[in-house]
Formats: structure tokens, sequence, C-alpha cells
């Protein structure tokens, strides 16, 4: 253990930081989370990471509580892996979003293949979300009921509910899921709704004429799937979700992952990733009614973006071998914690420490500095509240990223 009970030691900890779900409960959040899945559960490190409730107070499943996982033969449930995730997040003491109840995607074949009158889906349909809503009772903060129905252009999405029962699937879908719990939320969720414009008009003029039917819709959740250098303003995302809560519902960012559209990214690139990150997460810190932010998987290791998106990616806060990117030092800093890089300090009882050696275990992140030359690379030199060291290492210049955070570079 200590390589001398004599000489103080200068433990290579890992970098002292603010953690994100304590500091955005203590902004007024409800939750800060991400997404998981069943495969990466068997991951420790990655499990440690997203066990710890100073990090994550939310879990969405991302894949096993869809219809193709839950309902793979018609009329025969399998809650068998999704009830792994909601175990995990139980025994965690976090909160569940329970993603999704009708979607167009990942549907079982006996649904996309089958012959279908306008009646016969219905009561699939009503049948599916019977079951599911039931199974889950008590356990979900939030049920995304409806994902992804409208286009970009706001028209509906063609898939098999729409072409086969109209419009009235969604209603139908909504109504369906109050008569089976009480008290969980129930969302709208989809994309390209966090800036003003057809999709997210679309998005609002269904909240308006659910609520002019007495139809239960509580939230609405914006996905956030972002790119960097493209992610909307702190005041146009504030408007946009003012737009929404307007209307009497809650709102939240449920898939929040801002990806580089071609790789390795830049240094300026990565700055730029933090600035996006902080005017997401603080346009929702700063709208009342909206409940909190989830990122969709925390770590580029498990990032959904690759495969779908040739030659992009590194989007999430963590990097794939679990170091952090700048850009959560910009979020932590942006909810009021520390982001310097520190080392903790072990010092046996008789002596003092008498180097300055400091070294931290996070390469892409933080960076070696020694005695006297300022803050490190990465470290934080700037932004509202910021009372440490303004200047900065050699060979670093002290560069503004956001009003919260300027950052070493
Ligand atoms: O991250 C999910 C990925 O593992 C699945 O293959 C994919 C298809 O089911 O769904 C991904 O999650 C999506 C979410 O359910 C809805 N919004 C878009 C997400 C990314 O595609």
């Amino acid at each position: 253990m200590y390589a001398s009970a004599l000489l103080p030691i200068v433990a290579l900890f890992p970098v002292a930081l603010g953690q994100l779900n304590a500091l955005a409960k203590a902004k007024g959040l409800k939750y800060f989370g991400s997404a998981t899945d069943n495969s990466e559960l068997s991951d420790t490190t990655y499990v440690s990471i997203l066990s710890n409730i100073s990090q994550f107070g939310q879990i969405t499943l991302g894949n096993t509580q869809k219809w193709v996982y839950t309902e793979p033969t018609q009329n025969t449930f399998s809650w068998t892996q999704g009830d792994v995730i909601t175990s995990f997040a139980e025994g965690n003491g976090q909160l569940l979003r329970c993603h999704n109840l009708v979607w167009y995607n990942e549907l079982p074949s006996w649904i996309t293949s089958g012959t279908w009158t306008n009646a016969t889906l219905i009561a699939a349909m009503k049948n599916h979300i019977a079951n599911e809503v039931t199974h889950y009772k008590g356990q979900c903060y939030a049920w995304d009921v409806v994902n992804e129905a409208f286009n970009d252009d706001g028209t509906y999405r063609v898939d098999v509910f729409y072409t086969t029962i109209g419009p009235e699937y969604i209603p139908i879908a909504f109504e369906t899921a109050a008569l089976y719990d009480d008290t969980v939320k129930f969302y709208y969720n989809d994309y390209n709704i966090e800036y003003a414009g057809a999709k997210a008009t679309a998005a609002q003029n269904l909240v308006s004429s659910l609520k002019a039917r007495g139809i239960r819709i509580d939230g609405v959740g914006l996905q956030g799937h972002f790119i960097v250098g493209e992610t909307p303003s702190l005041a146009s995302q504030i408007s946009n979700l003012e737009s929404f809560t307007a209307l009497g519902v809650e709102v939240a960012y449920t898939e929040l992952d801002i990806r580089f559209s071609s790789l390795p990214p830049t240094t300026a690139g990565l700055t730029q990733q933090g600035t996006d990150y902080v005017n997401t997460v603080m346009a929702c810190v700063e709208t009342k009614n909206c409940v909190g932010v989830t990122v969709w998987d925390f770590t580029d290791k498990y990032s959904w973006i690759p495969s779908t998106f040739s030659g992009q990616g590194d989007a999430c806060l963590w990097y794939s071998d679990f170091t952090l990117h700048p850009a959560y030092y910009s979020v932590v800093t942006a909810l009021g914690g520390t982001a310097t890089a520190t080392a903790s300090t072990v010092t046996s009882s008789a002596t003092t420490l008498a180097t300055s050696t400091v070294t931290s275990t996070s390469a892409k992140a933080t960076t070696t500095s020694s005695s006297g030359g300022g803050v490190a690379k990465w470290g934080q030199c700037g932004g509202t509240g910021w009372t440490g060291g303004t200047s900065c290492v050699a060979g670093t210049t002290c560069t503004y990223s956001n009003a919260y955070y300027s950052q070493c570079l």
C-alpha cells in the first residue's frame, strides 16, 4: 500500500469533482440520469460509475422495454430483460424512465407483417399497453407512451399504426395507458423538437389536443441528439422548453448526446462540445418544470452513434476508456461544482508534503502539472463564480468556453 511510513505520498486518486446528479438536484432538477442496456451491465467499470447515485439518479431502459422485447409473440409477454434493469435501478435507489410503449421501430414481425384492421390493431395496441403498464406499475417515474410520431416537417410519421388506425392511435394510446397507472407521468418523446419549428409545433399541437379532450399527458421528452456546433443556444432552448411548459406539461431532455460529425475531435471541437452540453443542461435548470436530463448512455463505449452514423461519435461525457471528456468538466462547473483537476494527498503521520507532483488518472481530461506552473492543461481557469487560478501552465492558454467555464487549452 504505502511505499514508506516515513515518506509523504501523493496518491494518484481520480480528480476530485462535483457529481452530476447531486449537482443537478442542488440546482432544482429531479435527476441527472443515463440510459443503459442489459449487455453493458457485465462491465464492472461501467457499472461502478452508473450505480453511483451522486453521478446518476435516474436510469432509462435503452432497449428492453420496447415491443420486440416485451411482446415478441402476440399476447406472450417477456419481462425478464427489462426487469434486470428496473431491479438494478431500484437497488441503487435511482428513478426510472420507462421507454417506450408505442414506436414505429423495434416492433415484432407479427405487428409489422400482420394483416390488420382498424379494430384488431387497436385491440393489439391496447393489450400491449395494458400489460406493460400494469407489469411496471409503481416502478417508473415516467413512461414514454408514444415515441417519434412526427416527421421533421410536422406531418405524421407513416407507420403501421398511422396507416391502419390513423392519427387517432396516439390519443388511444395515452387514454389506454391512463387506465392502468394513476401515478406515473405519461410522456410524448421525440427528437428535433428541441428548437422552434414545424416538428416542435406539431408536438405542441398534440399536447393541446390531448388536453382539450381531457386525455392525460404529463410531459414531453426532448431527446437531444445533437451535433457539436449545431446545438441550439441556451436562450433558444429555454424559450422552446417554455413553449411546451406553457401548455401545462413538464419537460425533460431524455436522450442527450452531442456527437462529432467527424473524428477525431479537435481541441476547439471539444471546447464547443462543452458549450453545447452546458447550454442544454442549463436550459433545463433555468426552465421551471424541466425536471431532468438523461444522457443516452454516459460513455462512448456504448453509444449508439458510431453504428448509426458512420465515422461520427465521441458524443458522450465519458470516453470509451472511461476517462472524461472536457465537456464533463464544463457541465460540472455550470452546475456549480468544482471542476479543477486536483489529486488527494496521503501523508504519513509524522511528515509533511514536500513535493507537489500531481498526476491525474484521466489521460484525456487532465494532465500533469508541477508546482508553481499555473492551472494544468484542461483545468478550469475562469467562469462565473470561479475563484481558482486564472493563469495556465506554460504551453496552454486560458480559453473562454462559455459564461460558466474557461479552460486551459
Ligand atoms: O440506443 C438504442 C439502440 O441500441 C437501438 O438499436 C435503437 C433501435 O431500437 O434504439 C436506440 O435508442 C433510440 C431510442 O429508443 C429512441 N430515440 C432514438 C434512440 C437512438 O436511436
